[in-house]
């Protein structure tokens, strides 16, 4: 991490059982205007799952200055005729000092400052080519904030946990993985997020 970053980062990851490969994908950047972060989970699982994730985290990677709303419509479109995908697109503007996030699908995002937790409900179906609308949510960027990202691997039980409130990620992440069920029953990505500000 380079000294004039001012997010810090730390990613839990865990294939389902029996399976070697995570069907989810992960891409993260920070620049000196911006920082965006996107889960993406292939529908189904294993090998082929990670294939098409992978696409749209490689259009993510090489369109990183692109607007959130931009970034669905040209994983969209990059999608037709392939194998669905959910994704999640976060964006953290510190210029215009906003955050931007999108979901097609079941990938969530928990925003968390101070004591305040808030659960962003997600568009529903997935990215498979056509056409359809779709929300992006933005709001004030405010310093001392948890951004938590996740995949459906993730339950309900383990969102309501008390240290996802604590201000170090790598703590959050290590406490997961200690905490978390041994087996996981669907690929598990966890991406904890910390803008100081
Ligand atoms: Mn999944």
């Amino acid at each position: 991490m380079s000294s004039s970053s001012k997010v810090e980062v730390s990613v839990f990851q865990k294939p389902k059982k029996g399976n070697y490969q995570c069907g989810d994908s992960y891409f993260y950047t920070e620049s000196d205007g911006f920082f965006v972060c996107a889960i993406a989970d292939g529908l189904g699982s294993g090998e082929h799952a990670k294939e098409s994730s992978q696409i749209v985290i490689d259009i993510i990677q090489n369109n990183a200055g692109g607007a959130v709303g931009q970034l669905v419509k040209l994983c969209n479109q990059q999608l037709a005729g392939k194998r669905g995908v959910v994704v999640g697109i976060l964006k953290l503007d510190f210029h215009a000092q906003t955050s931007s996030f999108s979901s097609i699908g079941n990938i969530g995002m928990m925003t968390i400052n101070g004591r305040k937790k808030k659960r962003n409900i997600p568009n529903g179906g997935y990215l498979a080519g056509y056409e359809r609308p779709f929300k992006v949510v933005e709001e004030k960027l405010e310093p001392e904030t948890n951004f938590i990202m996740f995949s459906d691997g993730v339950t309900d039980k383990e969102l309501a946990e008390r240290y996802l409130l604590n201000d170090n990620v790598h703590t959050i992440t290590n406490t997961f993985s200690v905490m978390s069920d041994e087996v996981r029953v669907d690929d598990t990505t966890l991406i904890a997020i910390r803008y100081e500000g």
